[in-house]
């Protein structure tokens, strides 16, 4: 009985959506607005119109992937809010490995660690430094939403991910030898970095990254209410140095962003040309634009002083009527940027219009040269449905979109798309599937390289509702993957995630190749080292203690089941500074360092080094102990610190 009621309800629900569609069919932006809300409002219930009969797709042997059995695609997760990047195997869906970035970590010591300081610290403006002295030392939160690797000649070289901070403006790599954090800048006269991408050709090169927020330039107070005044910037990061090279002063908001095959161009969507400040403002106007970036003008612009230098780096004015940009007309509010594998076209999602526009790379260089006018580089905008928001590709020329407001999936043929707009009567919808619900980003199997391979599709939806047991008012997200292998998707697994996987990138095995232990030389813990040596101790095997004023130093290493110290004492007030070493080089014997009643805690990875510095202001006796599972006597893995109090 149950179940029929709920069928009618679905069913009832499926018409009332049905019905908000018909509205939708006018540009009225702010009844697409209405339906955005309504979707993620209350009743949970704004369930897509295709629901009605959905044949649930039989589970595909192909994505399963048995006990001891390994992934195929190495998968890139971002996990906005949250911070992290996460690792998930690709078809099986399981998550392998959480990499913290922009978050604070309580198992690895993220944000503790001297190391882990240093790269959360060492690339912040001064100013934000400044104020965070006064404010615990480090951020505390990230919004990561686009995970990205470098790369070489046009696909993925295996050195680097890259990845956007939108909560505090920041850019981090991380080194994919190790799969860790070894960078990370504040973007100067930006504010909340959003679309981000690596450049494709020749290498990465540059990182482009998009300040989404205008703010004004500087934003040092004497500008406040007068939003003519605010700025949104484009930025060019040196990906080898992590080092901004230039900037790049543009019109509206800027918010997704791709670069092209041949090194010469750069996309970013870009809404609110109305430069309005409310949401009524800012979506007035039916048109807002793609902007491209000229980026060997821009270069030129650089060497020949065409810039003025703000915070350190070079601005160049890219407003509508300079050179170095051009600002092609597109419905309102677009919001993803993808570049085919074929090298020539490149996706506008429409977000509140149901079309995405089509621009031909080939013929950026008559719009720039004025021979033809910005719209003439568009070459296909077909309709796909409601809301589509971000697009990725396989190796047959076929594109799949995202539509959030449908909740589907589209699979559509880019050449029929072009022949459509050319007045032929084709549809270039090849099918749409249901997923479950209101997808953001997708993601094909190496779709977003020219290896494109069109094995596996990934939808990362926004909303589970029904899909899982209830855990709750907070619900997970949810990941379904899709086989695009066949003529039809089909989808063949739901991942339930916690928040919030904006975007991700599923790269082939061969191209990824993690060591297993790391390289004692390894340059993480360069000032450890170094302090080491001053001491006149052996990092490697330290079993010391050194005392310099109120400072002390402790060394030690660590080889299952033993830290090589036992107990060391210290006085209540000194600065302590602990450095431990696991010296044990086998294959995922991890130690950890928990120092109880202190809040210290640090992993410790084979011949990894770590530290943590601390004031030692609670007397007593303190054990610490191994907080990784490493041994039959992982228990017995402590010792003590021994803090004197202070003569009364
Ligand atoms: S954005 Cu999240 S759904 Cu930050 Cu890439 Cu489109
Ligand atoms: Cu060492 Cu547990």
């Amino acid at each position: 009985m149950a179940n029929l009621k709920n069928l009618k309800e679905k069913k009832d629900k499926a018409r009332a959506l049905m019905n908000r569609r018909d509205v939708l069919k006018t540009p009225a932006t702010m009844a697409a607005l209405g339906t955005l809300a309504a979707a993620g409002g209350a009743t949970g219930g704004v369930l897509s119109a295709g629901l009605l009969g959905t044949a649930q797709a039989a589970e595909s042997n192909k994505a399963h992937v048995g006990p001891g059995e390994l992934d195929e695609y190495y998968g890139f997760w971002s996990s906005g809010q949250t911070g992290e990047l996460r690792i998930v195997g690709v078809p099986s869906m399981r998550e392998l490995m959480r990499v913290p970035v922009f978050n604070r970590c309580s198992a690895t010591g993220w944000g503790q660690t001297n190391e882990s300081i240093k790269i959360l610290t060492e690339g912040l403006l001064p100013e934000t430094r400044e104020y965070l002295a006064s404010h615990g030392g480090v951020w505390m939160n990230g919004d990561l939403h686009h995970p990205h690797m470098s790369f070489t000649d046009g696909t993925y070289d295996g050195r680097y991910l890259f990845m956007n901070d939108k909560a505090n403006t920041r850019v981090a790599r991380v080194r994919c030898d190790v799969m860790k954090c070894d960078k990370i800048i504040e973007i100067p006269n930006a504010a909340d970095i959003h679309g981000m991408r690596p450049q494709k050709f020749p290498r990465t090169g540059y990182i482009f990254a998009n300040g989404e927020h205008r703010i004004p330039i500087p934003n040092d107070g004497k500008i406040l209410d007068d939003p003519s005044k605010y700025h949104s910037i484009f930025t060019a990061i040196d990906g080898d140095k992590m080092e901004v090279a230039w900037q790049v002063i543009v019109d509206g908001n800027l918010d997704n962003c791709d670069a092209d095959y041949q090194g010469l161009y750069a996309f970013s969507t870009c809404y609110n040309g109305e430069e309005g400040v409310t949401l009524e403002e800012m979506t007035a106007n039916e048109q807002d634009w793609a902007v491209v970036f000229d980026v060997k003008a821009i270069e030129a612009a650089v060497k020949n002083g065409d810039f003025e230098e703000i915070s350190g780096v070079p601005v160049v004015d890219g407003r509508k009527g300079s050179k170095y940009t051009r600002y092609i007309p597109i419905s309102n509010s677009p919001h993803g940027c993808n570049t085919a594998p074929d090298g020539q076209h490149v996706v506008i999602n429409g977000k509140l219009s149901p079309t995405v526009s089509v621009i031909d790379v080939t013929k950026l260089p008559d719009v720039f040269a004025d021979k033809i006018k910005p719209r003439g580089c568009i070459v296909a905008e077909p309709e796909l449905g409601l809301g589509p928001l971000h697009t990725t590709f396989d190796n047959k020329g076929n594109a799949f979109t995202t539509l959030f407001l449908d909740s589907q999936m589209v699979k559509w043929d880019i050449e029929k798309a072009k022949q459509a707009f050319q007045g032929k009567k084709v549809d270039p919808i090849i099918q749409k599937v249901d997923v479950h619900y209101q997808p953001g980003h997708n993601h094909a199997s190496m779709g977003e390289t020219k290896e494109s391979d069109g094995k596996w599709l990934v939808s990362l939806n926004k909303f589970s509702k029904d899909r899982f047991i209830n855990v709750g008012p907070l619900k997970p997200e949810n990941e379904q993957l899709i086989d695009i292998s066949g003529e039809k998707m089909e989808v063949v697994h739901d991942g339930p995630t916690f928040a919030e996987p904006h975007d991700c990138i599923i790269v082939r095995t061969d191209i990824v190749n993690p060591k297993t232990a790391w390289d004692r030389n390894d340059p993480t813990w360069e000032d450890a080292r170094e302090q080491a040596k001053k001491d006149g101790v052996d990092l490697d095997w330290g079993e010391h203690v050194i005392r310099d004023g109120n400072k002390v130093r402790v060394y030690m290493h660590s080889v299952a089941p033993k830290f090589s110290l036992e107990k060391f004492t210290v006085k209540q007030g000194d600065e302590v500074t602990i450095y431990v070493t696991n010296m044990d080089d086998v294959d995922d014997l991890t130690h950890g360092f928990c120092l109880a009643n202190y809040g210290v805690a640090m992993e410790l990875p084979p011949l990894a080094t770590a530290s943590v510095t601390f004031i030692a202001d609670r007397p007593g006796v303190h054990w610490f102990y191994c907080q990784w599972f490493c041994h039959a006597l992982h228990m017995e893995m402590r010792g003590r610190m021994m803090v004197e109090p202070r003569a009364a």
